[in-house]
């Protein structure tokens, strides 16, 4: 009967994915399995999971006996009930036991990633059509068997019964090791930490301009030189007055290893190395890569670069050998070769490179970045990849067969499904997870926040898309930049849970979406990832507020103009917690919103300063000009009323008596009556240090 069930679903997948049929007792306990199933339909009954159960696998399939133990593993790690594995055969009447088995049906999923589970009162069945598919359905188990993650001898699951199959092929995350590095372990909990939200490609971004992460044994100094870097600021130096080296890198043997490990969990890995942009920490190395002809040191910087490899053959055969290691150690089907962000002004000012384009005949430099992909893809095709690029390889005439990521927004994904591409959507702000998560997030970041709620709600096929465009949309990934995410801990809260509101949008059918269930499961999803050691990020935090109406902190400041908004951390100390500041880095300004000044005489401010590492390319002309200052180290303008109002307070800057971490200057203020506005503005020289304000606290006439 149940066989007749399926079958008649298989042919309908499309039409019935997503009717849910969940009718049951109303006091049954809810599931809390996420990503939601395609299908799932609830029966009375109740199998009882005892300590020392079999768990019985085809042992001739090395796949999914593999699948097997780590699926025990996982229920003794995280419930304390063994399982006994068994081969077929081996297992009596496979009663009171778990069975995973193949089920040569192709009907499951086209990608084999489906698999079906039954739950009935003497046993549980997980059966897919390949290995992939048993391992999903193995998560989904394993779910089941944690709604609560105590130590239990026994566990109950309701009978039912599961059909499921993902939404989209592409489910992916993107992690930035070069801005900041993490360790190869921290990365093979991250991988887990995907496996367990079913998604199923890790985009590992591994070079860029302040650090390259990934050994290449004929070109050792791009780990000897461009591994490590010295810090921005007091960051630099160690306690001792010692220049601190910041950086690591992986070795050929931990990528290998940990290709197998994700592999084992069917995760993809689309190693990223950045060009022709993002390469100085390369060039660093290399400087004969260079544009310009100058060394530069691997940056201490953010933001974008003005390095670019030059167009000569020598340099094409570096990255053709770059590349045939990379291709060596990644058995995926996937290059990403960057592209983006590459400002044109060292080709542009290069006559071997202004040389090289009149030899080539291109147009102009955009041109010139197409050829350069074009012929970067060619190698690879040639190796039998297929190589993805950020949206800007749509500028200079893209390979046809090249996968198009799109993260300026949609727009680039639309016009390369249009053209014909496929596409991976990855669009900035809406899968940036370098913007922190709650208004009042502990961890630094960009604003604005994006909420677990917006990740939930994004659409992977944007609006304006038609049907044959849409069907080329992979899917989608969300992009862990990780320039304000200094520790593994910051990774992992930026990541999750925002990872997995991701993984539901791409694995359930849109028509099971409900937010409302997604934050409820969500809640015992990350009891999950604490009981296997991560440390998530609450579901949600309540919003900030000042102990008193006569205080404010940098988040509870206005900004003045608020034309790049950045929660910065401190620079100090080396070692232990840093302050964060909220501080426009165009326009560092703030405003203290209707300060009740009656019986206000003074003012107390902590402020600190933090290195000026941006590099904002053509953006430099946004920076808003300092007031100009009174003395030479400058001063804290207090302002009544407005920015250009009368200044009632100035607070000298003495770097002699600051501390590299925060420093409280006070001031008498006039008295005032009523509530006003008070702007606060640092007038100093230059831009570096970039002077912040921690908190602004009004004191009272004693
Ligand atoms: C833009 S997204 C970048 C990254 C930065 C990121 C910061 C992309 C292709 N380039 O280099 O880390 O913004 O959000």
């Amino acid at each position: 009967m149940l066989k007749t069930v399926c079958l008649a679903f298989f042919v309908t997948i499309a039409l019935c994915a997503c009717q849910q049929a969940q009718t049951v007792r109303s006091d049954a306990p809810a599931l809390t399995l996420l990503p939601q199933p395609a299908t799932l339909e609830r029966k009375p009954g109740v199998f009882h999971l005892r300590q020392g159960a079999a768990l019985i696998v085809d042992a001739h399939n090395a796949e999914a006996a593999g699948i097997a133990k780590r699926f025990a593993d996982l229920v003794a790690q995280t419930r304390g009930l063994h399982l006994d594995v068994r081969p077929f055969g081996d297992a009596g009447n496979a009663h009171d036991a778990i069975v995973f088995s193949f089920d040569p049906r192709d009907t499951l999923a086209p990608s084999g990633e489906g698999y079906e589970i039954a739950v009935d009162t003497d046993r549980i069945r997980v059966n897919a059509r390949e290995a992939k598919g048993l391992f999903y359905g193995s998560v989904t188990l394993w779910q089941l068997l944690t709604d609560d993650t105590t130590p239990a001898t026994r566990i109950e699951v309701p009978q039912m019964h599961i059909v499921d199959a993902p939404r989209f092929a592409w489910r992916g995350a993107m992690l930035d090791s070069a801005r900041h590095f993490q360790p190869p372990e921290f990365i093979k909990r991250f991988i887990d930490q995907l496996a367990l939200a079913k998604l199923n490609t890790f985009h590992w971004h591994l070079t860029d301009d302040q650090g390259w992460r990934i050994e290449i044994k004929r070109y050792p100094k791009l780990t000897s030189v461009g591994a490590w870097r010295k810090p921005a600021g007091a960051a630099g130096t160690d306690e001792n007055g010692q220049p601190v080296r910041y950086g690591g890198f992986y070795t050929q043997d931990e990528i290998r290893d940990i290709v197998r490990y994700a592999a084992e969990r069917y995760v993809t890995i689309v190693p990223e190395i950045d060009m022709p942009g993002h390469m100085q920490a390369a060039i660093a190395a290399y400087p004969e890569l260079g544009s310009i002809g100058d060394a530069p040191v691997v940056s201490p910087d953010w933001g974008v670069h003005p390095y670019l490899l030059n167009v000569d053959d020598s340099t094409f055969e570096f990255i053709d050998h770059v590349l045939d290691e990379v291709v060596d150690l990644f058995p995926g089907p996937y290059i990403h070769i960057g592209g983006d962000e590459a400002i044109k002004n060292q080709w542009k000012a290069s006559p071997r490179v202004q040389a090289r384009m009149r030899e080539l005949g291109v147009a102009d430099e955009k041109a010139l970045q197409g050829w350069f992909i074009a012929r970067v893809e060619k190698h690879l095709t040639e190796r039998g990849r297929r190589v993805v690029g950020w949206d800007e390889i749509l500028e200079g005439g893209v390979p046809a067969n090249a996968i198009v990521m799109s993260w300026r927004g949609a727009q680039g994904g639309i016009e390369a499904a249009r053209a014909g591409h496929d596409v991976v959507m990855a669009p900035s702000p809406d899968l940036y997870l370098d913007h922190y998560q709650f208004k009042n997030d502990p961890a630094p970041g960009r604003p604005d926040a994006r909420t677990l709620a917006d990740i939930y709600a994004f659409a992977p096929i944007p609006s304006g898309m038609d049907a044959a465009a849409a069907a080329h949309v992979l899917g989608a990934q969300a992009n862990v930049w990780t320039e304000h995410m200094r520790t593994n801990a910051r990774v992992e809260h930026a990541a999750f849970p925002r990872l997995d509101a991701l993984a539901e949008v791409l694995w359930s059918p849109a028509s099971t979406h409900d937010w409302t269930s997604f934050a409820a499961r969500a809640t015992t999803q990350e009891a999950r990832r604490r009981a296997l050691g991560a440390e998530p990020a609450p579901i949600s935090m309540p919003d900030i507020v000042d102990a008193s109406p006569l205080q404010r902190s940098s988040r509870t400041l206005g900004q003045c103009s608020g034309k790049l908004v950045l929660r910065l951390e401190d620079d100090a100390p080396s070692n232990g917690d840093r302050a964060i500041f909220e501080v426009d880095i165009f326009d560092p300004c703030w405003l203290f919103k209707d300060a009740p000044l009656d019986g206000i005489a003074g003012i107390a401010v902590t402020v600190g300063q933090i290195p000026y590492n941006f590099q904002l390319a053509g953006d430099v002309a946004n920076i808003v000009p300092r007031p100009a200052p009174s003395s030479p180290n400058g001063e804290l303008l207090v302002k009544l009323d407005s920015c250009t109002g009368t200044t009632i307070a100035k607070l000298p800057l003495d770097p002699a008596l600051a501390s590299p971490a925060l420093t409280t200057l006070s001031a008498p203020l006039p008295a005032e009556s009523g509530a006003h506005d008070l702007c606060l503005v640092f007038a100093y020289r230059g831009v570096d240090p970039l002077w912040v304000i921690d908190n602004v606290q009004l004191v009272r006439t004693k």
